[in-house]
């Protein structure tokens, strides 16, 4: 049976993903895809309720690893009723933010050994794995003044200083670097409109190509 595709949206606070993903939402659907849009953390009943904690840092006091093991319980939940359901009647699964975001803040940022966090993949996600990634990249003080611009209260990760956020760019590029197969770096630091159509050009050309073909 052929499988749906899976794509993913990764990158630091205000890159425009979540813009980026409600658009190419739209172009794929445009083209005649069903497609499943949906986010993390969060994107099931059970995860939504979990992303509350991550967020308002009330997690946080209990540190990086247990903040990994409760985002991975989330990932769980929406893998299993979500994600993994969409792929197997053969839709198109837009997620903003997955597996990347986890290794960046809680594994680069955050210290989590890569046993730890490889575990807790392969609970979480098991092979639902993404087929290709958008890596959004902006300079990060761009990033911060976007998301501050939308008017809402910086949660417990935005709230962090100028140095952290620049770390979190660089873990970005590395993990795009080291699985170019899968992971796109698209800069989006310029116009919205911009940005979306070399999304778009690029989703094209990769769907286009046999499942699995990188
Ligand atoms: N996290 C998450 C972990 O630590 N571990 C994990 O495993 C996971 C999954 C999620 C937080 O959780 C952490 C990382 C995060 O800190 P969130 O609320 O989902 O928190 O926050 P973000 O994913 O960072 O979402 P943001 O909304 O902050 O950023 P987006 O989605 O990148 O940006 P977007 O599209 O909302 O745009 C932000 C603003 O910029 C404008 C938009 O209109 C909007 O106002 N904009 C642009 N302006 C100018 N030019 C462009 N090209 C623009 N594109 C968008």
């Amino acid at each position: 049976m052929r499988r749906g595709r899976f794509i993913t949206f990764e990158g630091g606070e205000g890159t425009g993903k979540s813009t980026q993903a409600r658009r190419l939402a739209t172009h794929l659907r445009a083209r005649g895809h069903e497609v499943v849009e949906t986010r993390e953390p969060g994107g099931s009943p059970g995860a939504e309720a979990v992303r509350h904690v991550l967020l308002s840092g009330a997690a946080e006091p209990l540190g990086p690893s247990a903040e990994a093991m409760l985002f991975a319980a989330a990932r769980a939940d929406h893998v299993d009723t979500l994600i993994r359901p969409a792929l197997a009647a053969g839709r198109i699964v837009v997620c903003d933010r997955f597996l990347d975001s986890t290794r960046v803040y809680q594994g680069a940022l955050g210290a989590v050994p890569a046993a730890l966090l490889d575990a807790l993949e392969q609970v979480a996600a098991g092979a639902a794995r993404p087929d290709l990634t958008f890596v959004l990249d902006v300079p990060s003080e761009i990033g911060l003044a976007r998301a501050a611009g939308r008017g809402a209260a910086a949660d417990r990760f935005e709230a962090q200083g100028a140095d952290y956020h620049g770390k979190v760019r660089a873990a970005f590029l590395a993990r795009a670097a080291a699985d170019p197969a899968r992971c796109v770096v698209v800069d989006a630091s310029g116009p919205a409109d911009a940005v979306e159509a070399e999304i778009a050009r690029l989703a094209d050309a990769r769907l286009s190509a046999p499942a699995g073909a990188s």
